[in-house]
């Protein structure tokens, strides 16, 4: 790939803005959350964002683990190399997100939606747990015509790679669909995220019409899991899982899938497909006193990971990357990187 070319990764997903706040187990309970999950807001939920705001100190945080990831790439590689799309509102927490975004580097193409608030998640953080409870807001408005407006799909065509979060899948599967073709006719990298294990369980459907396209399939343990179990392969073993990821039919047939699968502190796992071994790479280590939250942990290191792919290094130290930018972000409130800017 071109190093002189501008916005060589295009990534897509949902805008949202993170109400994160320490919290304990009474929060939890009250509403019915587990420690360490992702979910779409229901109901009973509605009063957390508030609650958060009001009660726990909540911090405003720019998030959507998709644009952490493009934040995190764009850190890494040079200016101007990576372009994120998605749908937010156009009010105080757009602005913010954009602010977040022009700090980073990140050139951002929004479909604006006047009339719908932009996205929000409410984290609530206990040890070294994150649960996350999301209102899509004007994120779930993202649409086709938005991607295929001249200008949005002129930077499509330019891309040289595409990321995209798995938790798009609940707004716009044909968006997806077009992006892991256009990588596929021009035998550009595809790389796309589990992002929850609710995505595996319930967004089967088009998670299953996007996997014949993925190059790259990044996830963590829960999400293998939950992927393992949806699809009855009756694998519980991480590798295993990673395995029947990385062989799964494929329509780029230039490029050998591989499948990644990170484990928190335990080492991360990479399978290739039509190889035998299953590799693992220990991650950077950290000491306890050292770690802020791991709120976008797993986005940080496939931000890392992506700026590896699009910078041609290899796989080794492609992951190598992903786990650098990771442990950077740990150490820092939510999903952000450090500044001044640290050099991998
Ligand atoms: C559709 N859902 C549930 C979501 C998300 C999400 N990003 C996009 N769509 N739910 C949580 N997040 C983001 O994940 C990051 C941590 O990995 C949060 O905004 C948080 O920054």
């Amino acid at each position: 790939m071109s190093p002189t070319k501008e916005f060589r990764l295009l990534a897509l997903e949902n805008p949202l803005l993170d109400i994160q706040a320490f919290g304990d187990e009474a929060l939890l309970k009250k509403y019915d959350l587990k420690a360490n999950d992702a979910i779409l807001a229901e109901e009973k939920h509605q009063s957390i964002y508030e609650d958060l705001l009001n009660n726990f100190d909540a911090k405003l945080i720019a998030g959507g683990a998709a644009q952490n990831t493009a934040r995190g790439a764009q850190y890494i590689l040079e200016p101007n190399s990576v372009v994120y799309l998605g749908g937010a509102g156009d009010d105080k927490y757009a602005a913010i997100l954009r602010d977040a975004c022009k700090q980073a580097g990140l050139r951002v193409e929004y479909r604006v939606d006047p009339k719908i608030p932009t996205g929000r998640c409410g984290v609530v953080i206990t040890g070294h747990n994150r649960s996350m409870v999301t209102e899509l807001g004007a994120a779930n408005h993202y649409d086709l015509e938005h991607l295929k407006r001249p200008d949005i799909w002129q930077l499509v065509e330019n891309a040289e790679a595409y990321y995209v979060g798995g938790y798009h899948f609940t707004v716009c599967p044909p968006a997806i669909q077009e992006l892991a073709k256009q990588a596929a006719e021009h035998n550009k990298p595809f790389i796309l995220s589990l992002s929850a294990p609710f995505i595996c369980q319930f967004f089967k459907e088009p998670l299953d019409a996007s996997a014949p396209y993925w190059d790259y399939v990044i996830g963590n343990e829960g999400e293998a899991a939950a992927y393992s179990e949806s699809h009855g392969l009756g694998l519980t073993d991480v590798k295993e899982i990673a395995k029947a990821l990385a062989n799964l039919p494929k329509v780029n047939t230039q490029r050998k899938r591989v499948a990644i699968i990170t484990q928190g502190t335990e080492p991360t796992v990479v399978a290739v497909q039509g190889e035998d071994e299953v590799k693992e790479y220990p991650v950077h280590p950290l000491a306890k006193e050292e770690i802020n939250d791991t709120n976008g942990a797993g986005d940080a290191f496939a931000g890392g990971f992506c700026a590896g792919i699009v910078d041609g290094k290899s796989l080794e130290e492609a992951v190598d990357m992903g786990q650098w930018l990771a442990r950077l972000s740990i150490k820092e409130l939510g999903p952000s990187y450090p500044f001044p800017k640290q050099t991998y």
